[in-house]
């Protein structure tokens, strides 16, 4: 079991591929059919380009705040593709790699974050909540989720996310102890990308490693290089199955860094070096999974490059379509909260409509 081999007490942790992409122990690299290796890394470089891509048009001022992915598409690529179709998956809201694994189209993406609400309603078939900013208030939703399929008797699994930030937070505590208690088939996944908008790692907690907190709820904990697909894939799936045959939830803790600013609003220049970006742009989980699969003779630089600008125009075609949609009804902002809506918000409502109306924007 990788959770006893690699364990957080002894100071270890799961890596399978260097960042050469050279295998460390073939024994460890988890078996994967080759179409779903291209597939991960498809999806790792759509991820990319549509990020890069949504970061250049909130800066053309034709989107509103975003908060980029670029650096963590292992991280949220590993483990969406260690689960079934069955499965719920829960985010935070810096998991657009692992949304669209799960299969939510592109455009979807785009409009969550064009600010349309829409953009949270996804195909009836996706077992996907969406992005919830209160941090950490979807892992307790994930965990009634979870023990929902207990009481129901089936037997999916919820994955659901947190940052490094998130595990400071009262709920991250209160919904795994109660799936831990209740051995709910659960798997949190913290993507630790070092920070919490300017709040380093070092200062979140004082554990040395954010696995060893799995210690005190009694459930199997494991730390992974979150930028090394293959180990995020192997701890995710082992914990899956943990999960889907009784016996409870995992923590793993994915060691990735954000190569971006927190969102469009961040500048990061302020409170990291450069020289920090430099080190982990060495450990890019894209580059590091090409070079794999191109040693594998799965893929190739033209391969690469053809996709490339492929998805770069996909990416383009897509935004095109969520700015000419529909302008997004104002009320839609006051009624998604309650079935109707209650006289506050009517108030409120009303309110903003006259300061639109007196050309507020
Ligand atoms: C309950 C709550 N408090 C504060 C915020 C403001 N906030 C937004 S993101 C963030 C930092 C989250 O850090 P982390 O969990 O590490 O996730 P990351 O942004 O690094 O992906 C904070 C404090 C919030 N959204 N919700
Ligand atoms: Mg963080």
């Amino acid at each position: 079991m990788l959770t006893a081999q690699f364990n957080y007490l002894e100071g270890k942790s799961l890596a399978i591929l260097n960042k050469e992409g050279k295998v460390i122990d073939e024994h460890l690299v988890p078996e994967i059919k080759d179409d779903e290796l291209i597939n991960m890394y498809k999806t790792m470089l759509l991820t990319r380009i549509a990020d890069t891509k949504a970061m250049q048009y909130q800066r053309q001022g034709r989107m509103l705040t975003y908060a980029p992915n670029k650096g963590q598409e292992a991280a949220q690529i590993g483990s969406a593709a260690a689960i079934e179709e069955r499965d719920w998956l829960v985010p935070a809201f810096r998991e657009m790699g692992a949304w669209l694994y799960k299969g939510v189209p592109l455009n979807q993406v785009y409009l969550y974050w064009y600010g349309n609400e829409m953009g949270s309603k996804f195909p009836e078939n996706i077992k996907m909540l969406p992005v919830s900013v209160p941090i950490a208030s979807q892992l307790n939703h994930a965990a009634g989720i979870a023990m929902a399929s207990n009481i129901k008797g089936e037997d999916e699994v919820t994955l659901a996310y947190v940052g490094d930030g998130g595990t400071s937070q009262g709920e991250f505590h209160e919904a795994i102890n109660l799936a831990a208690v209740f051995n709910a088939p659960l798997v949190v996944v913290i993507q630790n990308n070092q920070y919490a908008i300017s709040v380093p790692r070092a200062e979140q907690t004082k554990t040395k490693t954010l696995a060893e907190k799995a210690h005190g709820y009694g459930i199997p904990g494991i730390q992974v290089d979150g930028n090394d697909i293959l180990a995020v894939y192997a701890a995710t799936k082992e914990a899956v199955k943990r999960a889907r045959s009784g016996q409870g939830p995992t923590l793993i803790e994915a060691v990735t860094y954000r190569l971006g600013p927190h969102t469009t609003s961040d500048d990061p220049t302020i409170y990291r070096d450069d020289k920090e970006v430099e080190d982990w742009t060495q450990k890019d989980p894209l580059i590091r999974f090409k070079k794999y699969l191109i040693d594998r003779n799965l893929w190739s630089e033209d391969e690469d490059a053809k996709q490339i600008e492929e998805y770069e125009s996909f990416a383009n075609k897509t935004f095109k379509e969520v700015e000419n949609s529909k302008e997004v009804p104002l009320e839609d902002i006051f009624k998604y909260h309650y079935e109707k809506m209650p006289q506050n918000l009517m108030e409120q409502y009303e309110e903003y409509k006259e300061y639109l109306a007196k050309g507020g924007k």
